[in-house]
């Protein structure tokens, strides 16, 4: 135990020298090494206290087990596996309908919004109208512009639905191939854009679909903020390594990490502050963050997901930018969607970025969390402006 607090303790060193070798005008002295030291052991033992939710190695190699034999069954019955494609594909069309229902509901101020405009659905829709709605979605002007670029006077469902779809192209694809385990996401983002309260969602998710999960506390900067994230963890029954308020954040991403590794667990979701004393205090622990994620454990964190406020709209832009800085920015989760008519924003902040959205808020619950999909996004917009092929 103790040379394993040894080598944390070097490697934060190390990682805090190599930053102020980056010229960054913060300092750790030894009085807040020894805080990590200390941190680290608050920590572990926080930690070994909530061992029980785990899924064990061996339950892991059973699961393992009746994958293979299923397998093996496929393999062996042909029919087994076409029936087993035609439901796959059934499966996903009655998703992606899903999706679509979810967006109309979670979004319905925005498609209210959006409706009031064109009241009645309609084949083709003039130009001026379409770029009304779009300014009133809060998409922004300079994208509207982009999208709209060529068309015609009047305007169908296919070619706008084309036109919204390519902007969210410039984003780049998610790999959700081979990713290693642990997964390492670190959620970053402003103070109040929802970051702990998407963590619990994410766990959720996690676990509902039968991975392990474990979180780390990592905005230590608020007392509250460790205990809001505690009871998440509770409710979801998920373990949670966290320390006291004040103490290094990386030395408790060190201990979240390590333990999955030691453990097999499948996701490490770790917190931090959207918030410190100054700017340049949030640079550098983001920065210090990341470095000891990785020294945890290679290539961690594997994802650095920014929180926006979807209720800001465009705004929110400035921000992610902002991040985009600091520490790079792999993917965008915008929030509390249910309560804002601006859901065009979506189109700005994934255009602009060039990030991909990979879920949206839409409420305060643990299930509130939809996948996002710009496909059923578009489709539920134009649904309520356009008529349906078969209703013309
Ligand atoms: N309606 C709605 N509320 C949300 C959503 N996501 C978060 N909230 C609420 O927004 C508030 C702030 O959420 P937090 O998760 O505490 O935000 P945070 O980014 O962790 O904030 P700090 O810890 O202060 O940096 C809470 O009251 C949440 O319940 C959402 O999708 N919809
Ligand atoms: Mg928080």
């Amino acid at each position: 135990m103790f040379s394993f607090f040894k080598k944390k303790k070097e490697v934060i060193e190390e990682v805090v020298e190599n930053i102020e070798q980056d010229n960054l005008d913060d300092s750790v002295n030894q009085k807040e090494l020894d805080e990590i030291y200390k941190a680290s052991e608050d920590a572990v033992n926080e930690e070994s206290q909530n061992h029980s939710n785990e899924v064990t190695s061996e339950e892991l190699q059973d699961e393992e087990l009746r994958d293979i034999d299923q397998e093996v069954a496929i393999k062996n019955d042909p029919e087994l596996e076409i029936n087993d494609v035609v439901e796959d594909t059934e499966l996903e069309v009655s998703k992606e309908e899903e999706k679509k229902g979810f967006f109309s509901r979670a979004l319905s101020k925005t498609f209210e919004n959006i409706r009031s405009i064109v009241p009645q659905k309609k084949e083709k829709i003039e130009f001026d109208v379409i770029e009304e709605l779009l300014i009133e979605s809060d998409m922004e002007y300079e994208i509207i512009e982009k999208a709209m670029n060529g068309l015609p006077k009047m305007i169908n469902r296919k070619d706008l639905r084309h036109r919204l779809i390519m902007l969210f192209e410039f984003a780049p694809k998610v790999n959700l191939e081979n990713r290693p385990t642990p997964f390492v996401e670190l959620i970053i983002g402003v103070n109040g854009a929802g970051k702990t309260t998407t963590i619990a969602k994410l766990a959720n998710k996690y676990k509902q679909s039968g991975k392990s999960v474990v979180l780390g506390a990592g905005d230590t900067f608020r007392a509250a903020a460790i205990e809001q994230l505690s009871t998440w963890a509770e409710k979801i029954d998920v373990p949670i390594v966290k320390t006291k308020q004040g103490h290094d954040a990386s030395a408790v991403a060190y201990d979240t990490i390590s333990s999955a590794v030691a453990k097999g667990i499948d996701h490490v979701i770790i917190d931090t502050a959207g918030r410190l004393q100054t700017q340049t205090n949030l640079s550098h622990e983001l920065k210090k963050i990341v470095k000891v994620c990785g020294k945890a454990y290679k290539g961690a964190p594997h994802q650095k997901l920014m929180i926006l406020d979807g209720t800001q709209g465009n705004s929110a832009i400035n921000q992610a930018q902002a991040f985009n800085d600091m520490v790079g920015i792999d993917g965008i989760i915008v929030t509390k969607l249910d309560g804002t008519a601006k859901g065009g924003a979506l189109f700005s902040i994934s255009n602009q970025l060039e990030l991909p959205i990979l879920y949206v808020g839409v409420g305060e619950k643990k299930d509130d969390l939809i996948e996002f999909s710009p496909d059923a996004f578009v489709d539920s917009l134009l649904d309520g402006i356009y008529q349906k092929e078969e209703e013309k």
